[in-house]
């Protein structure tokens, strides 16, 4: 079958076998439609099957996640870990507890996530999980009693050679305690099953900086090859959650000012850029919404809706909320206003139709399987230091960071141009995290 037909062919069946997954029919499409050309060159992967075996989970789990919260009432939610491709090691990938999770949303960031991990240069597969449990206003009581029964189901189906869960949206240091904490009591054993661990019990010194620090680190390199810098730029960043707010702490040391942030509810513009050490204490400790945050700067304003915040003119934009949040109009607004980069901290925050403005525009645009790879990475990086038993130091870690997210940049530009598509990074972050997943399936037999 020539390509093109494959591609839709297997798109098609796409749709079919995973009905009103929307979210996971967008990833795909996106991927697909970059690798005709791949395919042109590698008839080999046709006849071994490769684009029908890597639209395909490897295995998808659903479960029961009883627990009682503190009345005493017995409450059920669902869980779910999609381990979704293992050629290239051990299922990796993040945990994501929020009331919008369904199977869909876990299929789209286990598929993104093969190809992101592939991306780090490190031998981890892809998958991810989660939970449509809500942990906004829960207490800290239900929050653990949560965790103990999730993970006493997962803890069946993930270890540290086969899968290392993470955090993601609604799961941070907090919950990977608790969840690590059962998980040990269970199996009476002390591994680096999850990443994103406390400091004193196998965590890594610059994973909770790593997505938001390696996204502006690749920011930095795009500039820097315009021969720009980010120094006195104006960046806009939405969220304000563990990738928004070290996007936003890294932007003001290389000299950037930070002027939003946001959350689901709406977003907050200071001229004078955003004051991190209230937006920290804000959401980190007190877990409060970002409106609380013009209380205490004058300048400051609040509006409601979190679209809104792509109607403030900037030069970089930087989503790091949650997905389809920056769409078409949104889009034009950016360039017309200006904006010479747009980095994508979230997974998928930029719709297909908003992603063609910016490809039929100067801005650039750095995809997220490139641009967020950072976390991961010092994810696989905290599995090295696991694995030694030792832990590195600050410099050591940001160092590593640095150079991975640079050599992603130019390995991403680099498969851009050999597949005669120079400056669309995401048809080069496709390729270049697809070729190697592909070839390693072919090397390891119909499996
Ligand atoms: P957090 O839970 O720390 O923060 C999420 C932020 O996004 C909050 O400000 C939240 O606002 C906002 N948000 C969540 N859902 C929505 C929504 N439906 N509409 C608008 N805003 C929303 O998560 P992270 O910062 O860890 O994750 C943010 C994004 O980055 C996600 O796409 C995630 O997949 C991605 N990512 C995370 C990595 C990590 O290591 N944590 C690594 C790579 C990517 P509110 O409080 O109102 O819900
Ligand atoms: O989307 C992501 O890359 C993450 N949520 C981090 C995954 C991880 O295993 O660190």
């Amino acid at each position: 079958m020539a390509p093109h037909a494959l591609i839709d062919t297997v798109y098609e069946k796409v749709v079919q076998r995973n009905a009103g997954e929307l979210e996971f029919h967008q990833a795909v499409k996106e991927v697909l439609d970059t690798l005709a050309p791949v395919l042109d060159r590698r008839p080999e992967y046709v006849r071994a099957g490769i684009l029908e075996r890597f639209v395909e989970p490897e295995r998808q789990l659903i479960f029961r996640i009883p627990w009682q919260d503190d009345q005493g009432q017995c409450r059920v939610n669902r869980g779910f870990r999609v381990q979704f491709n293992s050629a290239l090691g051990p299922f990796k990938g993040g945990l994501r507890f929020h009331p919008s999770v369904y199977l869909g949303i876990i299929k789209f960031l286990g598929f993104e996530q093969v190809l992101k991990n592939s991306l780090t240069g490190l031998t981890m597969g892809g998958g991810e999980g989660g939970s449509d449990f809500d942990p906004k206003g829960k207490s800290d009581g239900e929050v653990m009693r949560f965790c103990q029964s999730f993970m006493t189901e997962l803890q069946h189906h993930i270890g540290p050679d086969t899968d290392i869960p993470a955090g993601d949206i609604g799961v941070g240091s907090r919950e990977i305690g608790y969840l690590f904490g059962q998980y040990k009591r269970m199996r009476n054993e002390f591994t680096g099953v999850l990443t994103g661990k406390g400091l004193d019990w196998g965590g890594s010194l610059m994973r909770t900086e790593a997505t938001g620090y390696g996204l502006v680190y690749m920011v930095q390199e795009a500039l820097q090859a315009q021969g720009k810098g980010l120094d006195g730029l104006t960046v806009s960043v939405s969220g304000a959650g563990h990738v928004a707010l070290y996007a936003a702490e890294k932007i003001q040391q290389l000299g950037g000012k930070v002027v939003t942030l946001s959350d689901s509810s709406g977003f907050i513009y200071d001229p004078d850029g955003i004051k991190l050490d209230t937006v920290k204490r804000l959401k980190e400790v007190q877990r409060q919404r970002i409106r609380a945050y013009v209380t205490s700067h004058k300048k400051a304003r609040y509006y409601e809706g979190c679209r809104g915040v792509w109607g403030v003119a900037c030069d970089v934009a930087l989503p790091c909320a949650t997905q389809n949040e920056l769409d078409e109009n949104s889009a034009r607004t950016l360039v017309e206003q200006g904006c010479t980069v747009v980095g994508e901290g979230a997974n998928m925050p930029t719709t297909p139709e908003a992603i063609a403005v910016f490809h039929g525009s100067d801005t650039l645009f750095l995809p997220g399987k490139a641009a967020n790879a950072g976390g991961v990475a010092v994810s696989g990086l905290e599995m090295v230091q696991n694995s030694q038993r030792l832990s590195w130091t600050l410099e050591k870690a940001d160092k590593e960071l640095k150079t991975i997210m640079k050599r992603i940049y130019h390995d991403i530009r680099q498969a851009a141009r050999e597949y005669g598509c120079p400056g669309n990074l995401v048809l080069g972050a496709n390729i270049a995290g697809f070729v190697k997943v592909a070839d390693t399936m072919l090397a390891q037999g119909i499996v």
